[in-house]
C-alpha cells in the first residue's frame, strides 16, 4: 500500500502536531514528508490538490486529500499502527475534546498579542492571553487537579497544545510576557512537562524565535515586512547562522542585515 504524503512546514504549529502523533506511535516513517517553503508560492501541483487553498499541513492518502491538522491527527491515529493517542473510553474522548475546543481561541489570543504593533493594545491583548491561560487552569484543575497531564500520559490534547506553548516563547522573548505563578499553579505544571517531553522536541527556541521575527512585527505566513526583501522564515541561511533578533518590537523593523538574512 502507498504511504500517506504530509506536506507541511518544519516551523508549522498545526504541522507539528501531526509530527508529534507520529512519534507517540512510533510511525514516523509511515508517513512521507514533504517540506514546503512558505515563503514562496505553492506549487501548482500542491495547489491542484487543495482546490486552491494554501494552509498546511495537508495530508494524501491512498483514498483522497485531507485539511486541517485535528482531522489529520484523528485519521492518522486510527489508521496507523501503534498505541492509540486518543482516550478510548467515550467519556474520557469527550473530556479531551473540550480540551481541545480551547485551543483555537488560545492559539488566537497568542497570535494577536505577538503581532500586535499598537501599543495602546497592549494591555488589552496581555489580559485577553491570560484569561486564556485562566481557561486552561480551571479546566485541568476541574479534571484531573493532582495530575500532570490531562489524564495519567501525554496524550492527544497534549498533542494539539505543545506546538502553541512552544510557539508562545515568542511572547516572553517579544512581549515580555510571562505566566505568573500564583493561580496558575496546575497549568505551569502541564506545559512543563509538555514542553519537554520527548515525543515533542521536533524544534527548540531558538530557532522559532528567530523564525517568528517577522510575526513579532505584524507580518505572518512567509511575508516581507516592509523595508526588507528577505523574510525571517526563510531557510537560508539557516537560523543557527543567524543572531539573535533584536526585542524592540514597537520601535522598528530590524534589516535583513541586523536579521543575518542579507
Ligand atoms: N486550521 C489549520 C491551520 C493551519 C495553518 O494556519 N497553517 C499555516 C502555517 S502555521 C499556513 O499554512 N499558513 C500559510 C497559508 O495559510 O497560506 C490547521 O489546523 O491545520
Amino acid at each position: 500500500m502507498t504511504k500517506p504524503v504530509l506536506h507541511y512546514i518544519p516551523a508549522c504549529p498545526f504541522c507539528q502536531r501531526v509530527e508529534i502523533l507520529l512519534d507517540l506511535k512510533g510511525q514516523r516513517t509511515a508517513v512521507d514528508l514533504d517540506v514546503v517553503d512558505i515563503t514562496v508560492p505553492r506549487p501548482p501541483a500542491l495547489l491542484a490538490l487543495t482546490r486552491g487553498t494554501t494552509s498546511l499541513p495537508v495530508l494524501v492518502t491512498a483514498q483522497g486529500v485531507l485539511k486541517e491538522s485535528l482531522v489529520i491527527l484523528r485519521y492518522l491515529d486510527a489508521t496507523l499502527a501503534g498505541p492509540a493517542i486518543t482516550r478510548e473510553a467515550a467519556y474520557e474522548r469527550a473530556v479531551e475534546e473540550m480540551l481541545i475546543a480551547l485551543a483555537g481561541d488560545f492559539t488566537s489570543a497568542g497570535y494577536r498579542l505577538v503581532m500586535n504593533r499598537d501599543e495602546g493594545q497592549r494591555e488589552p491583548l496581555r489580559a485577553a492571553m491570560l484569561q486564556q491561560y485562566r481557561h486552561l487552569e480551571d479546566f485541568l484543575v476541574w479534571q484531573n487537579p493532582g495530575g500532570t497531564f490531562l489524564f495519567e500520559r501525554f496524550g492527544l490534547a497534549e498533542a494539539v497544545f505543545t506546538p502553541m506553548f512552544m510557539r508562545f516563547w515568542f511572547l516572553e522573548y517579544y512581549e515580555g510576557f510571562e505566566l505568573p505563578a500564583e493561580g496558575f499553579e496546575r497549568v505551569r505544571r502541564w506545559r512543563a512537562a509538555c514542553l519537554e517531553h520527548p515525543a515533542a522536541q521536533q524544534v527548540g527556541r531558538e530557532e522559532i524565535l528567530k523564525l517568528y521575527y517577522d510575526y513579532a512585527v505584524g507580518v505572518g505566513n512567509g511575508a516581507v515586512p516592509p523595508g526588507r526583501t528577505r523574510s525571517s522564515f526563510v531557510a537560508a541561511p539557516h537560523w543557527r547562522q543567524r543572531p539573535w533578533p533584536p526585542r524592540d518590537k514597537y520601535a522598528r523593523i530590524a534589516s535583513d542585515a541586523e536579521l543575518g538574512l542579507a
